[in-house]
Formats: C-alpha cells, structure tokens, sequence
C-alpha cells in the first residue's frame, strides 16, 4: 500500500490516530436512509514537513454540503456576539480601503457575520455552497454567491467586482482539502495592502483538553501557526498576527497578508515558541494525544453504563458534529443515551449519524428532563449552563467528556 501524501507538501504522511469506520458528522437521517447510509475510514496522519495534522481521506466535499446542510450559525447568542466583534474588529483595523472597501467571507453559512457589514451598507460577498444556509443569507440582506471557493471562482469575482480588502473565513478553512487553491485563489483576490483574517479550532488547544471531536469528515485539517505559515508561504503571503479566541473550545484568529506588506506582530514569534515547546511540530505529540483520547473513551463508556445500571435517564444536549464521532468512536447508542435535544428544526425528528439516536427537539428536555445530560455542544457551555439553571436545580446533572470525562455539581 502506498503511503498516504500531505495535501500541502506533497510529502508522505505518517499515520497517527485511527478512528475506524465514521459516518458523516452532519449526516443525520430518518430510519429509510439506515441501510444506506455512507461511512468512510477516519484516520488522522501528520506531515513533519508542512507540520500539517489531517484526515488521510475525506469525503467529497459536494457529500457534505449541499443544499440539505444540517448546521446553521445563528443557532448560538453568543456567537452572533462574537461575529458582531470580529465585524467591529475588521472595520476598526486600518487595514480597509477608506473609500469603498470590499470584504469578502469563505463560507458566511446563513450571514452571521456579513450582515454586520450588509447592514453598515458596505460592499461584500459570501461564498457559500450548502444552498439552503446560502439562502437564509441572501434573505437577510447578504450577498452569497452558493458555490465552493476555488481559484478559479476567485478569479471571476476579481474580473467582475475588483480585488478586496479583507478576505474573512471563520470555521471554513479547515475545511477545504485543495488548501493550495484556495491559497492561490486568496492571493489573487487580496488588494496589494489586503489582509487575510480566518479562524478555526485551534490544534495546540485540541491536544492540551484532549478535544478529539474536533476531528470529523467535515475538518480535514487541525491548524497551527507553524502548518499556516508554511502553506502560505509557499505562495508569497505571511502571517502577521495570531488572535486566540474561546469559540469552539479554543481556537486561532490568523492574520496574513502578501510577504513583506505590513510588520509582523510579536505575537506571532512567540506563538511559534510555544508551539516548540507544545510540540506541535513533531509526530512524537500525536502518540501521547492518541493514548489520552482512548483513556477519554474508556472513562466515558464506563461512567454511561454505571449510571445506565442504577437506573437512571441519560441525553444528551446539542446534536453537535462533534458529538458524532464521540458516539461512533465510543460506540455510544439509544442503549446508553435515550434522545439528544437540539433547537435545530432540520436535525429535529432524526437520528444522529451512525449511531441512531434520535434527535427531538428542546421542548422534549423541558418536557421530560433526563436524570443526566451530556453536554456534547461543550463549546457553548457558558452559555447553556446559564440558560439551564432550573435543570440543575430540580437535580439534573450535566456529563461532560472536555478536558476530561466527570460529572459536574
Ligand atoms: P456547534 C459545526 O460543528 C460544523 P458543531 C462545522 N464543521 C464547524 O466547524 C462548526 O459548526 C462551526 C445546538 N444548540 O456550534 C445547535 C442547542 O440545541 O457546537 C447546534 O446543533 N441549544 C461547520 O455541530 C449544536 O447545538 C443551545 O442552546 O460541532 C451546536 O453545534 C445551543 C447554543 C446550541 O457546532
Ligand atoms: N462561518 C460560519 C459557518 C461555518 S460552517 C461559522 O463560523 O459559524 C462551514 C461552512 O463552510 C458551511 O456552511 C459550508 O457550506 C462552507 N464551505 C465548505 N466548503 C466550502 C468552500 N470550498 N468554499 C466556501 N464555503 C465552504
């Protein structure tokens, strides 16, 4: 068998951690589709050249969003309180042409940060292929073209509306395998003075709280500032700041533009020495992460069924994508978790990819609240907790598996 290749260097990877047969992270079903469900091997590799951490395969982009996509953004307060930052944060930054500027965001899903600019009445586009979040946004005021991001879809934006001044992606970049195109594809689109602004879970952050279910279908890579730097390097661009943001567990705001254009930021040097020390760049760190997340799989089924055998009632709280390769990897069923409650209409009166338990809707957690509730939507814990008090005070109890397997209260 020949050794897998890294999508950036073109060097052989060498295999790290494996998953085993996973289901798609946002594919959930009803019962007819069962038997025909789609799965593929999930198996993590790392690359010492381009120091890139990635799925070895990965389905088809177009398997995984289309015009049925199951996660929309503006499902979280908080979130739309971060992108309503991040859009201050853009405005504010100096780097946007004073007259006319052009901002352009890589996946905006249903416009939760654009609108903030569409509403500034300032020029934008999204680029969104899941046709159905592509349309929510357009209905909101936000310009969306519904195609996936190429170099080719750059070059058109540029011959018909010019070259832009910010390029913004948030949740997105590690999405895409042709990485190297998308990093040709934003050099030609940035302005000579444009920048680069994009943020995505963060690799150091994955490995200190063991957050293993970063790691689906969708996330074919898990950055680094060294594994950002190295592959726009190779296409004439640099990071000139790093941002680390508590969204999604941990996660980097990187900041790049064309080489030499702007200083580079002390943050930057130093992220690269902490990344030493973490050991971000080398095969060794992948090891020890993968015998922390199988400790976190063994912690987890033991403490399921020891509470199943009392007696009592376990769901769970957000059908995440994360969730699915916790209940696959796990092997975690109806058995164990009676129903997972998500506000999501799409995802409601399904079953969760692979493992089959149902999804209802928020309404059944008030309803008929579990003795237990495991917080698979764990980045958005404050926010939940805080909406949740009466479920604690009546003696509910919240499993949480990030950092480590226990019980909170
Ligand atoms: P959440 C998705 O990941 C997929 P997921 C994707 N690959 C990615 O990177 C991130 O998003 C950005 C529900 N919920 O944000 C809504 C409640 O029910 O952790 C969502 O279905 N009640 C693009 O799916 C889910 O939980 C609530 O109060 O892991 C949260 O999904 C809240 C706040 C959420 O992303
Ligand atoms: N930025 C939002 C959405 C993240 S979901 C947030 O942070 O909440 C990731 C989005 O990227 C999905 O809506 C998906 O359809 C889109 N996407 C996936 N591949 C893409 C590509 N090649 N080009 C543009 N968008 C893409």
């Amino acid at each position: 068998m020949n050794a897998p290749l890294c999508r950036i260097s073109g060097q052989a990877i060498n295999r790290a951690i494996d998953f085993g047969i996973q289901p798609l992270g946002n594919g959930f079903l009803l019962p007819e589709f069962f038997s025909s469900e789609y799965f593929y091997p999930m198996e993590m590799g790392f690359c010492e050249t381009s120091m890139m951490f990635q799925l070895i395969e990965q389905p088809a982009p177009e398997q995984m969003f289309h015009e049925h996509y199951a996660f929309y953004s503006s499902t979280s307060r908080y979130m739309e309180w971060h992108f309503a930052e991040f859009a201050n944060q853009v405005k504010q930054s100096g780097y946007l042409a004073k007259v006319d500027p052009f901002v352009v965001e890589l996946g905006c899903n249903d416009g939760i940060m654009l609108k903030n600019f569409a509403s500034a009445g300032m020029r934008h586009l999204g680029i969104e292929p899941s046709r159905n979040v592509a349309a929510v946004a357009n209905g909101n005021g936000v310009r969306t073209l519904s195609e996936f991001f190429s170099e080719a879809v750059a070059e058109k934006i540029v011959r018909e509306e010019g070259q832009a001044d910010a390029f913004l992606a948030a949740n997105v970049m590690c999405h895409i395998p042709d990485m190297l195109g998308v990093v040709k594809g934003i050099r030609a689109l940035l302005k000579p003075t444009g920048v680069v602004m994009f943020e995505d879970p963060y690799l150091g952050d994955v490995i200190e709280k063991t957050s293993y279910d970063q790691i689906y279908d969708e996330h074919v890579f898990l950055f680094s500032a060294h594994s950002v730097q190295y592959m726009f390097q190779l296409h004439g661009m640099e990071l000139i700041d790093v941002l680390p943001q508590k969204t999604h567990g941990g996660s980097m705001r990187y900041v790049l533009a064309h080489a030499g254009a702007y200083p580079v930021s002390q943050a930057v040097t130093q992220l690269f020495v902490k990344e030493q020390e973490l050991g971000l760049h080398k095969q060794s760190t992948f090891e020890t992460f993968r015998r922390s997340i199988e400790q976190s799989r063994v912690d987890l089924v033991n403490l399921l069924r020891e509470l199943k055998s009392q007696g009592k009632r376990i769901a769970g709280y957000g059908a995440t994508s994360k969730s699915t390769t916790v209940l696959n990897y796990c092997g975690i069923g109806p058995d164990l978790i009676e129903f997972i409650s998500d506000t999501t209409p799409i995802k409601q009166g399904k079953f969760t990819p692979g493992m089959h338990i149902p999804v209802k809707p928020y309404e059944v957690f008030q309803a008929s609240p579990p003795d237990y509730a495991v917080l698979f939507a764990w980045n958005h814990a404050e926010e939940i907790m805080a909406k949740e008090k009466a479920f604690v005070e009546a003696g509910g109890r919240w499993i949480v598996h990030i950092p480590k397997v226990q019980v909170l209260g």
